[in-house]
């Protein structure tokens, strides 16, 4: 089966946004409107690559799931990115049409024109015949996602639709989800965290989601307060907000919150380390131990701490279902005790098909059949520990992994940026902080906030360095590289 939303309860609410509830029935009706308006009488998308930028709502789960039915390939934008960046996305995939939300229209409609893509809105598609829909294969392609990695431009990470139902299925099993369960989406919606874990999780399992647009932190602890939810997933980012906000309320106001967070079935961290500080301020504050897990945009999740079971802190635990780990050194050689650490390669149903359009950065992304995710752990005691990555051009600031070299590029362009390095140096909220250390060109100024100014609009803001530091000259080794490493220091 290709399709994974839940058809055996067709009364029971599946999406909740605003003050509206939307039956699986109802989603799924709007689903079969919107492929046939997509298919327009084609028999069948035969994987066109469809792109779009909509927020957490009824419209989204719409789209996905209406390219799915009409056998396109689903790319999902960030609403918030820079117009460069969605231009790399449209043009790298061969884009031929984009779903915009309302309030997105006018800001892609100038780019779409002028790479003559079609764009439209999901009202202008759903369609009041309803033919019947292709049969779709597991062995389709599915979706594409879009990673940034060691390379400068991010790469779109291509799954099937078997794939995606083996991310799902794996995560069905290890954390027992169930159609009584309900969640808020806090996450965005154009990374595997949001898509797969919160929103596909809770399609597949029959139950019931909250969609949040944005972080809303008075909106969702209201929620919890009401007792509302049974799960919850979150980047260590929002624990920590979470935290302060809970730790600056009045003292009744914050427990209910926590007695709503205590009386749910789980609560997940991932996407980034979670410190050990945050999982006991957490267990402090709301009784609950964090379920940490590890996963990435090629391979879904891959070790996760069990459901039942001791969870340990700084730990992401052991393979999930169906999911094989091996560690392997500098050699290439499989590490076989514990205590040694190694690169984290996986083996799954789970891993992508493809990078598309690039099949040799693909190619060197795996040895013998596994995928080398760039991540060195260690098993220590039964359960894997990450210890870092093996670039240090990739920073994950809020969960989300960013390209050093990519904002290096960008920050070039600066008329009197010389030289400059970018660096992810450690940060209580963020995890890292994206920091750039510049030559600047003459006797010219820079500070922090002319640069955010110059920034704004040539990169998505999370990627705008929060720190700066200009120097006289880049440090670099004999080889002519920048020695990153010692640039962290300056900043410590
Ligand atoms: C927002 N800002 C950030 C980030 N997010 N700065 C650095 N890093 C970030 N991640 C900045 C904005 O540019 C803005 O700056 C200011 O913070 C407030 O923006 P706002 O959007 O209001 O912030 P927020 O709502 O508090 O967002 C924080 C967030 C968000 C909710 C933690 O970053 C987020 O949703 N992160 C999760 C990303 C994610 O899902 N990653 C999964 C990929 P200024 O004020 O200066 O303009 S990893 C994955 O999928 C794998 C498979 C896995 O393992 O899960
Ligand atoms: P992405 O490519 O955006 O999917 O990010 C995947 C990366 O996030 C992984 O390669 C890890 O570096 C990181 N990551 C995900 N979960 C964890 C975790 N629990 N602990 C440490 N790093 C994590």
């Amino acid at each position: 089966m290709s399709y994974s939303l839940n058809n055996t309860l067709p009364d029971k609410v599946a999406l909740v946004e605003g003050d509206c509830a939307f039956t699986y029935a109802e989603v799924d009706s709007r689903v079969v409107r919107f492929a046939n308006g997509l298919l327009a009488g084609r028999s069948d998308l035969a994987e066109a690559r469809v792109a779009f930028l909509i927020p957490a709502s009824v419209d989204y789960v719409t789209v996905l799931h209406g390219i799915w039915r009409a056998g396109g390939i689903a790319i999902p934008l960030n609403v918030a990115s820079a117009e460069s960046e969605w231009e790399h996305c449209l043009t790298s995939t061969g884009v031929t049409q984009v779903i915009a939300g309302e309030a997105q229209l006018s800001h892609v409609r100038p780019l779409c024109d002028r790479l003559s893509i079609e764009v439209n809105t999901v009202t202008d598609l759903l369609s009041e015949s309803d033919s019947s829909l292709p049969e779709v294969l597991p062995d389709r392609r599915a979706l594409i996602v879009f990673t940034s990695g060691t390379t400068s431009k991010p790469k779109g990470v291509v799954t099937t639709h078997a794939n995606v139902n083996a991310q799902i299925s794996t995560l069905i099993d290890a954390w027992e989800w169930q159609a009584e369960d309900v969640i808020p989406l806090v996450l965005p919606l154009h990374h595997v965290h949001g898509i797969i874990n919160v929103l596909s999780c809770a399609l597949w399992a029959g139950a019931t989601v909250h969609l949040m647009p944005n972080l809303d932190l008075n909106r969702l602890c209201a929620q919890v307060a009401d007792d509302i939810f049974t799960v919850f997933m979150a980047v260590p980012t929002i624990y920590v907000k979470l935290i302060d906000h809970l730790v600056a309320q009045e003292e009744g106001e914050q427990a209910e919150v926590c007695e709503g967070f205590a009386n749910m079935r789980l609560n997940v961290s991932g996407s980034a380390a979670c410190p050990v500080e945050v999982f006991e301020e957490w267990r402090c504050l709301t009784g609950q131990v964090l379920l940490e897990r590890y996963g990435m945009t090629e391979i879904g999740m891959a070790l996760s701490n069990p459901y039942r079971g001791e969870r340990r802190p700084g730990c992401v635990g052991q393979p999930l279902p169906d999911v094989a780990v091996q560690l392997i050194d500098d050699a290439g050689i499989v590490v076989t005790d514990e205590k040694t650490p190694g690169e984290i390669c996986i083996k799954s149903p789970a891993v992508f098909l493809e990078y598309w359009g690039d099949p040799d950065a693909a190619a060197s992304s795996f040895i013998e059949g596994w995928f080398r995710t760039g991540d060195i752990a260690v098993l220590e005691h039964g359960y894997y520990r990450i210890m870092g990555r093996s670039s240090v051009d990739i920073i994950k600031s809020g969960g989300y992994k960013l390209s050093a070299l990519e904002i290096e590029n960008k920050l070039l362009a600066h008329p009197n940026i010389a030289e400059v390095a970018v660096i992810g140096v450690e940060d209580r909220t963020w995890g890292e902080a994206v920091a750039a250390v510049v030559v600047v060109k003459g006797a010219t100024e820079m500070t922090e906030v002319s640069l955010k100014s110059w920034c704004e609009g040539k990169l998505s803001a999370y990627k705008i360095p929060k720190k700066l530091l200009v120097i006289d000259s880049l440090p670099r080794n004999a080889m002519g590289k920048v020695m990153k490493p010692s640039l962290k220091t300056l900043f410590s």
